[in-house]
């Protein structure tokens, strides 16, 4: 007879844009199909949800996707039973009847934070540090991602590289044609493009439309649009669009469902990526790519770009190194935007260093662990 399977709550508050929820259904999805749990996902924007997984339905209170049982997050809170294992993603504050009636339960729930990925170094002294509630019989644990192996690694499927490769070998030509491409000529270079405004934006557009050499970018619908528009001077841009400046090409492309955002990722030569979860998958992709971090008060996320440039580049022969940071960093705003053009010269003039490097580095990835299985172990010695 199967054995009763263990049961996860996961709570994602949708503070905004898509990486909360992203990560949260990414972490799901990996807990069901790789260690057969049984999962509930609270999520409090529905909406949200729905831009990253159309399959979603919006005014369900439950519902199941990829055998994950997705629940609304409503104020107040149904009564249920807590799970076994509860992970409060990012800090967002659990209902407090849940909250009580997990402190009813015995044993009490493993009780876990998930904490935001950092490649600082302070990370893995915080990592599974325990801390008690002040009222109730219960602790809970800080779970903190990273890219060591005294971390909580990152999130990963078992078989992407294989997908991966599977996409590179048979898919490319079709997934081309979905926008009427022919796959890439041999001096063009396909780009693509998530990120949020940015003052850097035109000079880098600017530097592309001057380059020697083609340059198509592909661009998902979302934050930096009218940007986009105002550089080309038009009033709107619709997915399905296409417009010419020099040698850069601007495409407008759907804003496709996680899966596919990936095969995006693999196929172009470059990707620019924002927040937590496409970084990752950038790194995955084994790609080159340029990360806009989340932007922060008081400017807190130059510290966090710097930590990773600086985890990134350590292997890097010394002037592609020089060439990665100072791209990454004017566009993170962290140098006059009027230096543009010559970093991105330097970076083409690096451009296969870089893609060799960007292949290795995903290999190394694997080093940290992944993120499902140091939780599940986690988690199950704790039910012991
Ligand atoms: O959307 P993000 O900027 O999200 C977050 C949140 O703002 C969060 O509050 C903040 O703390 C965090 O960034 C660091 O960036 P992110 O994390 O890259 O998430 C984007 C998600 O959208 C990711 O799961 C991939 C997905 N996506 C698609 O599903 N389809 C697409 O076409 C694209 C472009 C992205």
């Amino acid at each position: 007879m199967r054995s009763m399977r263990i049961t996860w709550d996961i709570f994602c508050n949708v503070i905004d844009n898509y990486g909360d929820v992203g990560i949260a259904w990414r972490l799901a999805r990996g807990l069901v199909k790789e260690h057969d749990l049984a999962v509930r996902l609270w999520v409090d924007d529905l909406q949200a949800f729905q831009h990253i997984w159309p399959a979603v339905a919006v005014d369900a209170d439950q519902q199941v996707c990829e055998g994950v049982r997705v629940c609304a997050w409503c104020t107040p809170f149904v009564t249920t039973e807590p799970a076994q294992v509860v992970i409060e993603a990012f800090g967002c504050a659990l209902p407090e009847s849940y909250l009580t009636a997990m402190s009813e339960r015995a044993p009490a729930p493993v009780w876990i934070n998930l904490e935001y990925l950092s490649a600082e170094a302070w990370v893995a002294g915080h990592h599974r540090l325990p801390s008690p509630h002040p009222r109730l019989p219960l602790t809970k644990y800080f779970f903190f991602p990273g890219y060591t192996p005294d971390t909580g690694g990152l999130l990963v499927e078992n078989d992407l590289a294989d997908k991966r490769a599977t996409f590179l070998d048979t898919h490319l030509p079709a997934f081309w044609r979905q926008f009427g491409l022919e796959p890439p000529a041999t001096d063009e270079l396909r780009v693509s493009l998530f990120a949020y405004e940015n003052p850097a934006l035109p000079a880098l557009l600017d530097a592309w439309a001057a380059d020697a050499r083609p340059v198509t970018c592909l661009v998902p619908v979302g934050r930096v649009i009218p940007q986009l528009a105002a550089w080309l001077e038009v009033s709107d841009l619709k997915a399905g669009e296409v417009h010419q400046r020099g040698a850069l090409q601007l495409r407008i492309v759907p804003f496709t469902d996680q899966d596919a955002y990936d095969h995006l990722l693999w196929a172009c030569h470059l990707n620019f990526v924002r927040g937590e979860d496409s970084c990752v998958r950038a790194q995955w992709a084994a790609r080159p790519m340029v990360w806009q971090a989340y932007p922060q008060d008081e400017q807190a996320h130059w510290e966090k770009l710097d930590a990773f440039l600086t985890r990134y580049t350590a292997d890097m022969d010394g002037v592609s190194a020089d060439a990665v940071s100072a791209l990454w960093r004017h566009w993170n705003g962290m140098g006059d935007a009027a230096e543009m053009a010559r970093c991105w010269a330097n970076w083409r003039a690096r451009q296969t260093a870089i893609e060799q490097y960007a292949a290795a580095w995903c290999d190394r990835l694997r080093l940290a662990g992944r993120l499902t299985d140091k939780l599940v172990e986690f988690a199950e010695n704790k039910l012991k």
